[in-house]
């Protein structure tokens, strides 16, 4: 999540939701909304390197 976020050292859905569609949308590296093979590997690759 965003550490800067709002400070109130809560998490809200808006904020949860913003995060996850930021995990999927990165790497969707062709904006199909979809991951396919190769795009679940840089997402892999991502979730391991946190
Ligand atoms: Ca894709």
């Amino acid at each position: 999540m965003n550490r800067k976020g709002d400070k109130d050292n809560t998490i809200s859905k808006k904020e949860f939701d913003t995060f996850i569609n930021t995990q999927f949308d990165l790497p969707d590296t062709d904006h199909d909304g979809t991951l396919d093979a190769a795009e679940l590997g840089h997402l892999k690759a991502m979730l391991c390197a946190k």
